[in-house]
């Protein structure tokens, strides 16, 4: 599938190919239907067994990871999110799909690079997150959320070093995009660009969101559809 860079650009737009057309209804279809919470996991040793495909959302706190899985679902209170970093303090556990046919497990997250929070709860976190990210043989894309007005930070990259030396693939997400202008917008793509040159199982292609404005969803969505089926 080819994915384009343009921010905002929409891909059922007329510049959309057929092939791309496909995949973005194969998402909006899959997102329409059901999606349950399944369970969350402080430890572990708690996690579902690895038997399906799994994507996971992951970023620094506050980002807005909990904020897109809404947006994607359609549905407002499925993850819990807060104006408060440090909402999500397990592993949540969504199952995408119906339950009697083909689904697989998207996962929210814990933040990282909570500095406020106590240090205790910041290592347990830290270690949950890096813990998970590491050893998940079923984990096909990792979805690292970066805000679209910070761009990529030290802790983003250390995420990202990690990822490579355990060889799961991820994709760069943008997120909140509508509280910044086209410019500045297009400033953090480039250095989003540029921190993922050094890092090899990055994914080239920077998907640009609003969970508010619902931009970039089409184009997410798409891309777990392909996940899913496989390619
Ligand atoms: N304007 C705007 N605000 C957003 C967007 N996405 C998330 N937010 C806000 O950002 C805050 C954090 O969102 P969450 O979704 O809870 O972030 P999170 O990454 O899950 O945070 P932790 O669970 O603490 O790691 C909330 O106040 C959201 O309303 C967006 O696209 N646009
Ligand atoms: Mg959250």
């Amino acid at each position: 599938m080819v994915h384009h860079e343009t921010p905002g650009r929409d891909l059922t737009d007329e510049t959309a190919s057929p092939e791309e057309e496909d995949w973005i209804e194969r998402g909006r279809l899959l997102f329409a239907g059901p999606c349950d919470f399944l369970r969350g996991v402080v430890s572990l040793t708690d996690i579902p067994d690895p038997d399906r495909l799994e994507i996971a959302f992951a970023g620094r706190s506050n980002v807005g990871k909990s904020s897109l899985i809404n947006a994607l679902t359609g549905r407002k209170t499925l993850a819990r999110t807060s104006n408060t970093p440090g909402r999500t303090q397990e592993i949540n556990y969504f199952r995408l799909g119906p339950a009697d046919g083909d689904n697989i497990f998207m996962v929210d997250l814990p933040g990282y690079g909570f500095a406020q929070a106590p240090k205790d709860t910041v290592k347990r976190w830290t270690r949950l997150v890096t813990g998970y990210l590491k050893g998940r043989p079923n984990l096909r894309r990792v979805f690292l959320l970066i805000d679209a007005r910070h761009g990529p930070k030290a802790v983003d990259e250390e995420i990202m070093r990690d990822l490579d030396i355990a060889a799961v693939s991820y994709q760069a997400v943008l997120t909140k995009a509508d509280k910044i202008g086209q410019a500045e917008l297009e400033t953090c793509i480039e250095a989003t660009r540029e921190t993922l040159r050094k890092h090899p199982a990055s994914h080239p292609e920077i998907v640009t969101t609003s969970s508010a404005k619902g931009t970039g969803l089409d184009v997410l969505k798409a891309a777990i559809a392909a996940l899913a089926a496989g390619l």
